[in-house]
């Protein structure tokens, strides 16, 4: 008997003490495992999946056009222990695209719209103590007019795609009701560096029938841990209460300041302790001192120096995520943008995870953050409501990160409107005055809620910004400008930013976005406008730069885009993905991200060879080949096969050198002061097709660019007029090419991942002739027929293109297929076989004899022939 009482005994005291503590301090949980997700609105069929979650991270990249925007139901249930009774109970949701309704053991308890921001809901009236409750949460990301954003180039990914949280927490605490926000809110009333004073405000919440004497102790430490301030304030919060507390601290004497080059942190440290002293809750924040200014003619103005801002924009989707992507690949994003050398990030278009802010005040980098009111308003009360809270929820959240240095609220706000070819004018008319009001709302807002911020607003290339005023609203504005590709030339630049600060000339201005689309595997020895090719990528980037670097009333640039990221609807060389990223969607770096780096990281050595050692060159007819080296040394010294061939001097982290390849394996060593760095490289070489030695050899028709095709492990060369001995066309124009687009066709092509070939093609060419030696070849022929519509035609197009008419998009190529003289499809006919762009490729096998050569004959029967590619494989 007597050890069983003991034992009782014991375990009652455990309990008491267990239930004690519960009541004592609050606790977070992570709540992310293990959750029940379903599509399926009658509830079954559910999977288990976890959060960070997304329905859309694999539909939005294949071939059927759209993707589900709709509702998406997950479950949950958990276990309340019956000694947390005396707590509150909060279901922190950091992330949820793009309206959620939550649900607690089937009581409603909150609505959220808007899904990049973060909400709170207490849910302890609805719980069950000792018992499991049912946590269900319906998600929707359909189109909803009330909901920003509206019209936009990223995709929305349905989910709940952010940490879910579980705060216990005791009667008395920093409040979680205050738009999500941390409960306490840092301000910094005068900093010189002289002195700097701090302020810090606090609600408090008592949620007790009765009223609570509390004790808030804050303290500063400075970087290495040493307490150098503290305040106590007794209070007394009556019952069912909010308490506002302000606290100042003493000045602090020459302060060490925080800016990108020296990212010092302070740190505050709040604590909540009940009448006895005990710990209720603990809460901390990073403390810097800095100051930030503009003027329209010195730019950005840091702790009262000039300063130029150069950095990135930012998406936060990732290659195979989605939008639910694991918290440390997103802070790798923070470090390679601060390893490039960036000092400013924009996170565009909507706020992101907090935890990356965290990581730009402790790295150094300035922020711009937003919310996504982008491209178009809708003139409602609820769409003006949702927009205003998104912005309390935003300032409030991410208020007290010190990188923050510029809060935003719009972009390109008139971008339907000048695109629109339904509306009539003065439906037109009316778009700007409303829109105009929303901005003038959200401005004043801002302005007051966060008054020691830069406001901002990111516009389009078109004077209706300036017509109507709407660009004399925010503190500083951001151009989004795309000279070089979607407008004009890339020198167009720099008279447009000269007109704008005449015109203008109390304006603060910066360029928010600028970049062009670049795929890896395309490239060019004559790079053109809106090509894809690396090579053009880096010629626009290195003017740019230029450029803004010429004008001191330029606050800096910000480039379009850190990575690739997931538009649905896009039909770029890799579809559905927007490509101007510096660094791929997958985060591999693309050249110009190394160009950026020798320039702008002058801490880490450089050397980096724009070479890709998997990409095969073919060098046809050319001798050498100029390679490009970036490095942010002086000089280097190039070897080729062990030879020096070369000695190069970098300007502005850039040399090249032309490079005189042989046929064959080639090792490309570059010595500088510091570093070597060797790329080894396929190369088949010749000038001569018929002598020369290759497995496969690939032509892209209708293109001056090469494609690597990671498949069939081939560069496709580019094509060329016919010469003897090597290959070309007799006849016919490339598809779709102009000045402005070297595109082709801007579609996804279905049935293949070789957009690079089949976007680009040979209309109207009836001979082609490739001068391959004797012997047997596999040749398959690349096609599509390029004016069938598709379902979704680019819809997000910075330029006034002509739809295709119904008309052109019914039209028949009808032809007949001969290589060597032997037919081998009669009648091709792709518009009456396939009901949209697919990839379709003709093989056979084929024998070469007499030294002829191989002839492709395209005999029209109906319209013209197309040909989008060749690739010949040998087979003896
Ligand atoms: C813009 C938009 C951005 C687009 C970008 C583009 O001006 O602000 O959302 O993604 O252009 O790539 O066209």
């Amino acid at each position: 008997m007597k050890p069983h009482i003991t034992y009782q005994i014991r375990n009652l005291l455990i309990l008491f003490c267990v239930a004690f503590s519960y009541q004592l301090s609050a606790q977070k949980s992570i709540i992310n495992s293990g959750w029940q997700f379903t599509l399926d609105t009658t509830k079954t069929n559910w999977q288990t999946i976890n959060i960070p979650h997304t329905w859309n991270k694999n539909d939005a990249f294949d071939d059927d056009p759209g993707y589900l925007r709709g509702l998406g139901f997950y479950q949950k249930q958990v276990y309340v222990p019956i000694e947390k009774k005396e707590l509150i109970h909060y279901l922190r949701f950091k992330g949820v695209n793009q309206e959620a309704n939550v649900y607690v053991n089937g009581h409603f308890v909150g609505n959220h719209k808007g899904g990049y921001t973060a909400f709170n809901f207490n849910i302890t009236e609805f719980l069950k103590f000792g018992d499991y409750n049912l946590i269900e949460v319906k998600v929707d990301n359909s189109y909803n007019a009330n909901i920003p954003p509206l019209d936009i180039d990223f995709t929305i990914y349905g989910g709940i795609y952010r940490d879910v949280e579980w705060i216990a927490i005791p009667k008395q605490h920093l409040t979680l009701n205050d738009f999500a926000s941390e409960g306490f809110y840092v301000d910094y009333p005068n900093v010189s560096k002289e002195k700097a004073s701090v302020e810090v405000t606090v609600f408090l919440d008592n949620f007790d029938v009765k009223s609570a004497t509390n004790q808030l102790e804050l303290s500063i430490s400075d970087a290495d841990g040493k307490i150098i301030r503290t305040e106590t304030k007794k209070i007394k919060i009556n019952a069912n209460t909010t308490e506002k507390l302000k606290i100042h601290f003493p000045e602090i004497r020459n302060p060490n300041l925080w800016s990108p080059e020296h990212p010092y942190l302070y740190q505050l440290q709040i604590v909540l302790k009940d009448k006895n002293g005990t710990i209720l809750e603990e809460k901390s924040s990073h403390v810097a001192f800095r100051w930030v200014s503009v003027d329209p003619n010195k730019g950005l103005i840091l702790n009262g120096e000039p300063y130029k801002l150069i950095g990135v924009n930012r998406h936060q989707d990732y290659e195979g995520y989605g939008s639910a992507v694991p918290m440390q690949l997103q802070e790798n994003d923070i470090y390679l943008i601060k390893n490039m050398g960036s000092n400013v990030i924009r996170f565009a278009h909507y706020p992101q995870a907090q935890e990356l802010y965290k990581l730009c005040d402790e790295l150094g980098l300035l922020v711009w953050s937003e919310i996504p009111v982008v491209n178009k308003v809708t003139n409602t009360p609820e769409f003006f409501e949702t927009s205003l809270t998104m912005q309390e929820e935003h300032l409030k959240q991410y208020y007290n990160f010190p990188s923050v240095v510029m809060f935003g609220y719009m972009n390109e706000i008139f971008l339907r409107l000048v695109f629109d070819r339904t509306s009539t004018d003065q439906e037109k008319e009316d778009a700007k005055v409303y829109s105009y009001e929303l901005a003038k709302q959200l401005e004043d807002f801002t302005r007051k809620m966060a008054p020691n911020r830069l406001t901002v607003m990111a516009l389009h290339f078109n004077e209706v910004y300036n017509d109507t005023k709407i660009a004399d609203l925010s503190m500083l504005i951001g151009w989004n400008l795309y000279f070089g590709w979607y407008n004009d030339t890339i020198p167009d630049l720099g008279i447009f930013l000269d007109d704008q600060h005449k015109r203008f000339p109390n304006r603060s201005i910066m360029i928010s976005e600028y970049g062009p689309g670049a795929d890896v595997n395309i490239s060019s020895t004559t790079p053109k406008k809106y090509d894809y090719t690396q090579e053009y990528q880096l010629i626009l980037h290195k003017s740019y730069y230029d450029q803004v670097m010429a004008r001191d009333f330029v606050v800096g640039m910000t480039a379009w885009n850190f990575a690739d990221f997931g538009s649905e609807f896009r039909g770029e060389t890799i579809p559905h993905v927007n490509q101007k990223g510096l660094v791929q969607y997958n985060r591999e770096p693309k050249d110009v991200y190394y160009w950026y780096k020798s320039v702008l990281n002058t801490k880490e050595p450089l050397l980096h060879i724009a070479l890709n050692p998997e990409h095969p060159l073919s060098l046809i007819d050319e001798d050498q080949r100029t390679v490009s080296i970036f490095s942010n040394e002086k000089k280097a010294e190039v070897f080729l096969n062990g030879e020096l061939i070369d000695a190069v001097t970098f300007i502005d982290g850039l040399a090249t050198a032309a490079i005189p390849f042989i046929n064959g394996e080639n090792e490309l060593k570059v010595i500088s002061d510091s570093q070597e760095e060797t790329k080894t490289v396929q190369v088949f070489k010749t000038d001569n097709l018929k002598t020369a030695h290759f497995k496969r050899f690939g032509i892209n028709l209708g293109s001056h660019f090469s494609f690597y095709d990671k498949e069939n492990d081939v560069t496709f060369v580019p094509d060329r007029p016919y010469s003897e001995n090597l290959y070309g066309h007799f006849d016919g124009t490339p598809y779709n090419i102009t000045k402005d687009k070297n595109q082709g066709i801007p579609n996804n092509i279905k049935n293949t991942e070789k957009e690079g070939i089949f976007q680009t093609m040979l209309e109207g060419c009836t001979s082609y002739k490739v001068d391959v030696p004797d012997g047997q070849y596999q040749v398959t022929l690349f096609f599509v027929e390029p004016q069938i519509k598709s379902n979704i035609e680019m819809i997000f197009n910075l330029t006034v293109e002509k739809a295709l008419s119904n008309e052109d998009s019914k039209r028949q190529r009808v032809f007949d297929v001969f290589i060597n003289d032997n037919l081998i499809e009669s009648r091709f006919n792709m518009a009456k076989t396939f009901p949209d762009k697919y990839g379709v490729t003709l093989t056979s096998i084929v024998n070469i004899r007499n030294n002829e050569g191989l002839s492709i004959n395209l005999k029209p029967i109906e319209g013209k022939t197309v040909l989008s590619g060749v690739l010949i494989e040998k087979k003896d």
